[in-house]
């Protein structure tokens, strides 16, 4: 299959995450997508190709306006105010308080971040959409009758919800895609969010409808970021009622309990009548991953690629998290050529 990257990625190069009380170096690193390259050169998966400009049009169908603004000028509002780190909230809109936008760019930060953790620097608003142009060129692979394409992309998406970002992510690169497969005449598309971290931003953009599957297996938020959202009782609103589907898992979880609700996740996938599937695609529930609790090794990725292509559908792999960082590279690839070899 084609992968779609971009050295554009390496413009967010963040000093700080907010971690354990202390400002650490990101987990959420430029490194993480060398390794994915280099392991994607190294089997020979396909041609390596550029993203094309897409613009803010396609991401405004999934993400607010004044968000999106926001993203736009966060770095230089907090630097022109004289701020001399990196851009982090330290005050949320919590409960009985006014959900209203601030003047002050330190309380738009709290307005729109889900999260702490996650600073904003020089040139992150520019890798989030290049990030984008990465998954919508990729998805336009599909529409162009291929079965199957990569969007190498960071940073990450599917903790972005329809105005809010964190988790390391900024504008939800799966679910813009997923919406651009609908606009390019799919009927249905599912989505199924590997990750280990619950994809409450894709969840929230599609919660209401009916078009869009979402489907999660993923830490139980009783026990896992991002805490508020991925029970297994959130199933959709609405017309959406019936189309989310949660699959949380306890700690420690292996692949035998993981496989077991992914076959779950799929049966619910191939129920839906979906014309084209977006993964998320996720290798943090790697055993070795440093902020999370599941136990896959490096085979079963491979394992679960073949899995997923047995519902044999386009499909379109959007990477998202994953930080035992050497590892990457070899967990991601192992799923896409599990899924080519079938
Ligand atoms: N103190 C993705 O995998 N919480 N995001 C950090 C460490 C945020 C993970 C906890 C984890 C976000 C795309
Ligand atoms: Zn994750």
């Amino acid at each position: 299959m084609k992968t779609v990257y971009t050295d554009d990625h390496k413009l967010r190069n963040v000093r700080t995450e907010l971690h354990g009380g202390l400002l650490v170096s990101p987990h959420e690193c430029p490194e993480r997508a060398q390794f994915v390259l280099d392991q994607v050169r190294a089997v020979r998966l396909g041609e390596v190709i550029a993203p094309l400009r897409h613009g803010l049009e396609p991401v405004l169908r999934v993400h607010d306006t004044g968000f999106v603004e926001f993203l736009g000028r966060a770095w230089q509002d907090w630097s022109a105010a004289g701020n001399r780190g990196e851009a982090i909230p330290d005050c949320w809109p919590a409960r009985r308080m006014a959900q209203r936008r601030p003047l002050s760019i330190t309380g738009q930060l709290g307005y729109y971040a889900m999260a702490g953790e996650t600073s904003i620097g020089p040139g992150t608003w520019e890798a989030a959409q290049a990030a984008a142009d990465v998954a919508l060129t990729a998805a336009a692979q599909l529409g162009a009758g291929e079965r199957s394409a990569f969007a190498l992309c960071r940073p990450p998406g599917h903790h972005a919800a329809h105005d809010l970002y964190g988790g390391y992510c900024f504008l939800n690169n799966a679910a813009i895609a997923a919406q651009s497969l609908r606009d390019r005449g799919a009927n249905r598309v599912a989505i199924l969010d590997v990750d280990f971290h619950h994809g409450n931003g894709t969840q929230d953009i599609f919660y209401d409808r009916d078009d869009v599957l979402f489907v999660s297996v993923h830490g139980d938020p009783r026990e896992a970021f991002p805490y508020f959202s991925g029970y297994a009782d959130e199933s959709g609103a609405g017309r959406g009622a019936g189309c989310t589907l949660n699959l949380p898992l306890p700690a420690g979880s292996t692949f035998e309990a993981w496989s077991a609700a992914l076959e779950t996740g799929l049966a619910r996938v191939a129920s839906h009548g979906a014309d084209a599937l977006v993964v998320s695609l996720g290798v943090d529930t790697y055993e070795a991953d440093p902020i999370s609790f599941f136990k896959l090794r490096s085979a079963d990725f491979s394992t679960y690629g073949r899995m997923i292509s047995r519902l044999d559908l386009p499909t379109l792999f959007v990477l998202e998290g994953g930080y035992a960082v050497a590892d990457v590279g070899v967990n991601v690839v192992n799923v896409l050529t599990g899924f080519e070899i079938g």
